[in-house]
């Protein structure tokens, strides 16, 4: 597959870049965390997507430098903005499956932390409810993961499989919201009801919730009457380079 070669020369040749997006809380619309979102300039193909080839990246195994990568290249730049004096804000990393079982994980945080220097509290991994399916297999993980002090939130909750009952066993702090059940939050009422749901089941499970892919003022607004209290979308910031994202640090967006 010829996107598979081109990707094997990405990291080598300088061609991955991350990008930022913040997460705001919604009572003043400040950043309290940036989401690193990975992006692949290439020069002859142009921007390719990571839903185009973080899935082949992940099949062939090529995920695991990459993520390597990306997680390095995430809390040496959030270490980077609490030397240059910003309010410390969480970085939260994407961890794909692969690399999530992948045996050296754990271990490849703790150096990374110890080598950016970045304390844990400030280092969040998303993680897919499809990633947890086999819950026997992804807790001793998840509780090695929650021991170092870093947090970890349940990536595009609602679209995957978790069982409710897990939910309280898990040792995740925070629930993401997928943006599928955000849009048209304000008018739809079946969308209303699930995320009112959400949020009032995390409040009894002492969750922090993250509203995922606001767009429109009118979301926001519904999400604050629900008691939301961060928010991530378009309507604050689309993801950008770091030097753009450092810009957003302390600003209401
Ligand atoms: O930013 P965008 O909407 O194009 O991202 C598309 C998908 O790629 C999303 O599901 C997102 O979680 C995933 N993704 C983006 N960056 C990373 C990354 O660094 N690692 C992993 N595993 N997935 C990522
Ligand atoms: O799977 P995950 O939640 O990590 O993916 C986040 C994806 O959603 C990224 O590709 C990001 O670019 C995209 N995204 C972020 N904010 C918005 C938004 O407001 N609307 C839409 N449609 N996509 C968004
Ligand atoms: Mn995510
Ligand atoms: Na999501």
């Amino acid at each position: 597959m010829e996107i598979e070669l081109h990707l094997r020369k990405a990291v080598e040749l300088g061609q991955l870049k991350l990008y930022y997006q913040p997460i705001v809380s919604t009572a003043n619309a400040r950043p309290v965390g940036m989401e690193s979102l990975i992006r692949w300039f290439h020069p002859e193909l142009g921007a390719i997507s990571p839903g185009e080839f973080i899935p082949v990246a992940e099949e062939t195994g090529f995920i695991v430098p990459i993520g390597r990568w990306v997680l390095e290249e995430a809390c040496r730049q959030n270490k980077q903005w609490q030397q240059d004096g910003f309010t410390p804000i969480v970085i939260s990393v994407n961890i794909s499956s692969r690399q999530f079982y992948d045996p050296l994980f754990t271990e490849s945080i703790v150096n990374l932390l110890h080598r950016t220097g970045l304390e844990p509290h400030w280092l969040e991994l998303e993680i897919t409810e499809g990633v947890m399916m086999d819950i026997h297999t992804a807790l001793p993980i998840l509780k090695e993961l929650q021991a170092l002090g870093i947090n970890l939130s349940i990536d595009d909750f609602g679209t995957g499989y978790s069982s409710l009952k897990y939910l309280k066993e898990l040792p995740v702090g925070k629930l993401k919201i997928d943006q599928s059940f955000i849009k048209h939050i304000d008018s739809n009422v079946v969308h209303t009801a699930i995320v009112s749901s959400v949020l009032s089941m995390s409040r009894q499970l002492g969750l922090e919730v993250v509203a995922e892919g606001v767009e429109r003022v009118e979301e926001l607004n519904a999400l604050r009457e629900n008691g939301c209290v961060f928010a991530q979308g378009y309507l604050f910031s689309h993801p950008v380079p770091a030097e753009v994202a450092g810009k957003l640090l302390g600003e209401s967006l």
